[in-house]
Order: structure tokens, then sequence, then C-alpha cells
């Protein structure tokens, strides 16, 4: 990279290039850049020139992607997470959430109507009957949060990939994305979406989901860190456009695999 850099770039330089050094866990990219993370080379590696702090925000996004595709590579959609025995569920399983217990949404199961966007065909709301009425299955997985806790539990619903097959989800699409009553938001590559442990869940241990497990539904991935298994969920899209999510934003991996 020649020349000056912009000022506001220059100011910020150190804490750039901390930025790019805490994505770049992939030791390929790394052996790309050598041992030395400078602006320039960041430029190099992804032939973004820098002019802006929108051409960093670029590089950083960039980058960032570059350890998605690697894990989406790396996925195997016949690879099955370990189911466990029921009496390994953790009792009391685990509350989180970005906030306290005491904030938990209250949904109303009469009125709630579960949405449909993007490209989906049949966009009709679901309620809360028609979903329940769907074959069901369960399933007992462990799940794993970032923050250093792991528990196993007990989840059922319906199989995520027969839901999009039935309401027409374009599955060539690359992303589904979830929004949440307590404003929470994230979405998945496809190929997890219709991984067959990958389940909308309505129950946990057999019963209706607890309020603070995510009532009425969350999506369950035993093959997916904490953060990407969203509670509350009101709706469902179908997209090819990135949406990230509340915590991919802020810095965490957005792949997001267990
Ligand atoms: N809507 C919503 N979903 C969410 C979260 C949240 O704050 N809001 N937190 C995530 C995180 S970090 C974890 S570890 C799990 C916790 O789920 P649990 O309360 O069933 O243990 O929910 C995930 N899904
Ligand atoms: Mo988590």
């Amino acid at each position: 990279m020649n020349g000056q850099l912009p000022p506001e770039v220059e100011r910020d330089k150190d804490a750039i290039l901390k930025e790019a050094d805490g994505l770049l866990k992939d030791p390929g990219k790394r052996r790309l850049l050598g041992n030395l993370l400078t602006l320039g080379g960041l430029s190099l590696a992804t032939g973004i020139l820098i002019r802006d702090e929108q051409s960093i925000k670029k590089i950083l996004e960039r980058i960032s992607r570059f350890n998605d595709d690697a894990q989406a590579a790396l996925f195997d959609p016949n690879d099955m997470a370990p189911e466990y025995p029921r009496s390994e569920i953790a009792n009391p399983f685990p509350f989180n959430a970005f906030y306290p217990l005491a904030k938990v949404p209250q949904v109303d199961a009469e009125s709630f109507r579960l949405q449909l966007s993007g490209k989906i065909a049949d966009k009709r709301a679901w309620d809360l009957p028609a979903l329940y009425a769907l074959p069901q299955v369960s399933q007992v997985t462990r799940h794993i949060c970032v923050e250093g806790w792991s528990a196993i539990g007990e989840w059922g619903g319906v199989v995520f990939s027969d839901f999009l097959k039935r309401v027409g989800a374009d599955v060539t699409c690359k992303y589904v994305g979830f929004k949440c009553a307590d404003g929470y938001h994230t979405s998945i590559d496809m190929p997890t979406a219709l991984h067959a442990q990958t389940i909308l869940a309505f129950t946990f241990r057999g019963q209706t989901l607890p309020t603070w497990y995510g009532f009425p539904m969350k999506l369950r991935m035993p093959t997916k860190l904490g953060y990407k298994n969203p509670k509350h969920i009101t709706e469902i899209f179908v997209t090819n456009d990135h949406p990230g999510g509340f915590w991919e934003d802020q810095g965490y991996n957005w792949f997001g695999g267990s």
C-alpha cells in the first residue's frame, strides 16, 4: 500500500490491527499475511485499497468472512452431533440471555403468530396450534455457550428442513435469519438450517418450552454454539444478503460451529 493513510485510519491504526489480529484465527490466512500484521498487508491480502474507514470496515468483514467460509467448507451435513441418554439432562438447565431472568419477554400464546418473510413462497403466518400439529421429534444434545459452560438438554419440535420445505423456502439461498421477541437476532448458513438435527423447538424435557428457555419457540442446533440458537423467535426469513446477528455484529464469529 502506497501513500498517506487517511487521518481517521492513521489515528485508529492500532485498534484496527488488534481487531484484525483477533479475527485471524485461521492459520492458513495468517500464513498468507506473513508474520507481520500491517495495514498494507491486510490491504494486499484482501485486495481492498485503504482509502477511508469504509474500506477498513470492508477489510475486517472480509477477514471475518474468510473464517466463516473455512468453517462452512469444513461443515459436513452428514456429521451428527452426539446424543445422550435422558438421565444426563442437566437439572436445572442454565438460563442465559443478554439480560437477567426478570426481563424475559412474556409472549402471549393466543395472539402469537410466527411471521415468514424473504425468499419463502408461502408467507402465511403460523399460530401455535398449527405448529404443534406438525410431526414432532425430540433429541437430547449438549448446548455449548462461549461464556464457558455447557449442559445437556432435551428439545422437541419439528425438523427445521421439513418446515422450510413445507413453506416453500428457497433452500438454494445462503442464509436463514431469525428475529426474536426480545430484540435478539441471528442468522445461519443454509446447510446448517437443513441439517437433520436442526429443529424448531417448542418443548423442553417434553413440556411446553418455559418462558426463560425461549417460549414460544427456539431454533435448536447441536452443531452450533449457544448464541446461534435463537429463543423467542417471532420471524424467520430466507435471504442471500448476509444478515449478521446480535453478538455476531459485536465480534462473535458468525459461523459459530461448536
Ligand atoms: N432471543 C434470544 N436468544 C438467545 C439469547 C438471547 O439473549 N436472546 N442468548 C443466546 C445465548 S448466548 C445462549 S447461551 C442461549 C441460552 O439458552 P438457555 O437460556 O436455554 O440456556 O440462548 C441464545 N439465544
Ligand atoms: Mo451463550
